[in-house]
C-alpha cells in the first residue's frame, strides 16, 4: 500500500485507495456485508466463488485492520467487510466503500449482540426492523455535576424497509421461523458504561441505564454499537445506500448467560447465508450522482 496521499478532505493514494480500508474502485461490490470480526468474514466467505471458475476470492487486509472480501454470491458480486468495533469503525467503512463504488448500495450488518428480553434466546436472529437508538455518554454530566442524564439516547432511526423484509425471509429459511426475534436496537458508544455493565474502576453512574432504556422503549430487544450509525448514515446518502441490521444473541443480559463458540460459529454461518441471501435479492438503481444521490 502507498505511503503518499493527496488530498486531506478525503484522502486517497496515488493509486485511488483509501486511507483506513485501503480499497480502490473495482474492489468493492456495491451489496455489502458488514461483519464485526475477522474470523466471521472468513467463515462466511467460504460461501462465495471468485470472479471466474476456480480464481480466488478478491481479498485485502488494510494497515489498520480492515479486511475486505470481493466475490460471488449464486453469481453476484458482494463484498464482506470486517467494521471491527464501535461507531466510528463503522463511519470508516460506510464512508469509504461509497467512496469506491458505483450506483446504489445495500449494506446489511451481521453482529452479535446482548438480547434484553424473551423471547429472544442464545443464538437468536435479532433484526433491527422498526430500526435503532443511539445510547451516549455525556461526559458533561461528570464535568458541570448539574443533574443532567449521565447517558443521552437518540431518536430511533429506521432501516430499510425493503432489504429488512428480505432479511427476515432469509432468515427464516436459513435458520427457521423460531430464530428470528424482530424489534429496535439499542447502539452504544461503549461496551462497558453505556451498555450498563459495572464495576468498581470507574464511576459510570450506568446502574439504571437498561432499565430506563426498555421502560422507554418496550419495542428494544438488542444491545450491540454498530447499528445505529450504519442506519443514519444511510438516511443521510441521499438515496444512495439501502441499510438493515441483525445480529446473533450472544448474551442474554437478562439471565446472565452467554453463547458457546459452537453456536455462535452455526449461526454465523447460517446468518451469512441469510444476509447474502438478502442482498443478493435487492433490487438496486444504478442512477447514482457522482455525489451518491439517487435521481429517483
Ligand atoms: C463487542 O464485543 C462487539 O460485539 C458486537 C458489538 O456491537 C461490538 O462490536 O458486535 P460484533 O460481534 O459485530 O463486533
Amino acid at each position: 500500500q502507498s505511503s503518499d496521499f493527496a488530498n486531506a478532505n478525503f484522502p486517497v493514494d496515488q493509486e485511488g485507495r483509501t486511507l483506513h480500508l485501503g480499497c480502490k474502485r473495482g474492489e468493492v461490490a456495491n451489496r455489502i456485508l458488514s461483519v464485526g470480526s475477522m474470523d466471521r468474514a472468513l467463515m462466511i466467505a467460504d460461501q462465495l466463488q471468485g470472479a471466474e471458475p476456480g480464481a480466488p476470492l478478491f481479498q485485502h487486509l488494510s494497515g489498520r485492520g480492515f479486511l475486505t472480501i470481493t466475490g460471488l454470491y449464486q453469481g453476484t458480486p458482494v463484498s464482506i467487510i470486517t467494521t471491527l468495533m464501535g461507531m466510528p469503525n463503522m463511519d470508516f467503512v460506510v464512508r469509504e466503500a461509497r467512496a469506491v463504488v458505483e450506483g446504489q448500495m445495500a449494506v446489511i450488518r451481521l453482529g452479535t449482540c446482548g438480547a434484553l428480553r424473551p423471547p429472544a434466546k442464545l443464538g437468536s436472529f435479532m433484526v433491527a426492523s422498526p430500526g435503532a437508538v443511539c445510547v451516549r455518554r455525556d461526559p458533561d454530566a461528570w464535568t458541570f455535576d448539574d443533574g443532567r442524564p449521565h447517558y443521552t439516547v437518540s431518536a430511533p432511526v429506521p432501516a430499510d424497509p425493503q432489504l429488512v423484509q428480505l432479511l427476515v425471509a432469509a432468515c427464516t429459511e436459513h435458520g427457521g421461523a423460531d430464530s428470528v426475534v424482530q424489534g429496535l436496537d439499542a447502539t452504544a458508544d461503549s461496551f462497558y458504561s453505556s451498555q450498563g455493565r459495572t464495576g468498581g474502576h470507574f464511576e459510570d453512574v450506568n446502574e439504571a441505564v437498561i432499565e430506563q432504556l426498555m421502560a422507554a422503549h418496550p419495542q428494544l430487544v438488542s444491545l450491540e454499537m454498530e447499528t445505529f450509525h450504519l442506519l443514519d448514515l444511510a438516511r443521510c446518502s441521499r438515496g444512495g445506500i439501502k441499510a438493515a441490521a441483525f445480529c446473533i444473541a450472544a448474551a442474554e443480559r437478562y439471565s446472565n448467560r452467554f453463547i458457546s463458540k459452537e453456536q455462535i460459529q452455526l449461526c454465523e454461518r447460517l446468518g451469512g447465508a441469510a444476509a447474502l441471501t438478502a442482498l443478493m435479492q435487492c433490487p438496486l438503481t444504478d442512477a447514482v450522482g457522482a455525489d451518491g444521490s439517487t435521481s429517483s
